[in-house]
């Protein structure tokens, strides 16, 4: 038998090998306008793929969703509102409070672990609740199956999405310098994909807000800005796109390339927004308090570095009203929480 699995013929025609390839375009070696082309590229494909599926779905969007999808596209973010209710935020601090979350693997002197919250060790940045432990959370299966959210990012993406994550973490101040997604970075997760963040927390500006550059998430809006702001001088406008290939930035740079248009997110417990993730962001480290934020990933392909085991909709013991019948389900939701429930 041959050891090596690339000496066969079926080598990038097996399902893995293309899924490998695709994860290694997505990490590197493709510019901004060759990944945002791709990406709709893919979004096609996959609009006509799944459309059989996808049959007597409904795909209609309220005029205030479109109000959503217009902010999205020119700008890179859109704030929401009736995602969770003070009700159910309320339901989600009862659930999580005996469930551990896992923490460490920056440069804390602890060994990555898990724990209460009320345990952490003093120089946890992080505490990530498990994806499993808040599928189960009523509330939060209310709003990953939201059918109205799912429709927008739809319109949005130009197909229908894959929720490829659905997390729930603490940020916690500490004496560490910012780290990871705490410095302004794009996302490589996908070609094409949109983020929800829900704020648990108050957040202020000195609580971890999150950070956005708008009009950096797509190469037809950044191209015009970066000629206007740079086409001047050729040089920085050349320097400015090599810059933005790199995946992490100084904040100062930052500054430097965009000054004002910088924003924060602050405000209320509850407080929704969508974000085009290929844009410049960051979630700011708290400095006077902790942050607790509930994220949705919606992607055009799924996730090929991870494999998350869907939770069966039959082994939810909800409370009446809340569907958890697959046949009852819209085609489109199922599709679109496929990774997450079965
Ligand atoms: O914590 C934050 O606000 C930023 C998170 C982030 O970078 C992301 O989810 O892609
Ligand atoms: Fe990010």
């Amino acid at each position: 038998m041959n050891a090596s699995p690339i000496i066969h013929p079926d080598f990038l025609r097996r399902g893995e090998d293309l899924q490998n390839l695709m994860f290694a375009l997505l990490k590197g070696g493709l510019n901004k306008q060759a990944r945002d082309s791709l990406g709709l590229a893919i979004a096609k494909f996959v609009n006509r793929a799944a459309a059989p599926a996808l049959a007597g779905a409904d795909t209609t969007i309220s005029p205030a969703t479109k109000v959503a999808v217009n902010s999205l596209r020119t700008q890179g973010y859109a704030v929401i509102d009736d995602l969770l209710s003070k009700a159910d935020i309320a339901e989600v601090y009862e659930y999580i409070k005996d469930k551990k979350v896992k923490f460490g693997g920056f440069d804390e002197v602890h060994k990555p672990g898990e724990a209460f919250v009320e345990d952490l060790p003093p120089d946890a940045r992080f505490g990530h609740y498990k994806t499993a432990d808040i599928c189960r959370c009523p509330a939060i299966y209310r709003a990953v199956n939201n059918h109205e959210l799912i429709k927008l990012i739809t319109a949005y993406l130009g197909a229908p999405p894959t929720i490829s994550s659905v997390s729930m973490w603490w940020s916690f101040p500490v004496e560490l310098a910012a780290a990871g997604m705490q410095t302004y970075h794009h996302d490589r997760g996908d070609f094409r994909s949109c983020n929800m963040f829900c704020y648990l927390t108050d957040v202020s500006t000195t609580t971890g807000p999150h950070a956005f550059v708008p009009q950096t998430h797509e190469i037809e809006i950044l191209a015009p800005l970066a000629a206007q702001k740079f086409g001047s001088n050729p040089h920085l406008h050349q320097k400015f796109w090599h810059w933005m290939e790199q995946h992490r930035k100084e904040d100062d740079e930052v500054q430097y390339y965009f000054g004002d248009a910088m924003m924060e997110f602050t405000g209320p417990q509850g407080m929704c927004f969508l974000e085009d993730t290929r844009g410049l962001h960051k979630g700011t480290a708290p400095l006077s308090g902790k942050r607790i934020v509930f994220e949705i990933v919606f992607s055009t392909l799924p996730k090929y570095n991870e494999r998350f085991v869907p939770t069966p909709r039959s082994t939810l013991d909800f409370p009446p009203g809340i569907e958890t019948d697959n046949a009852k389900i819209d085609p489109l939701v199922r599709y679109a929480t496929r990774l997450m429930y079965s």
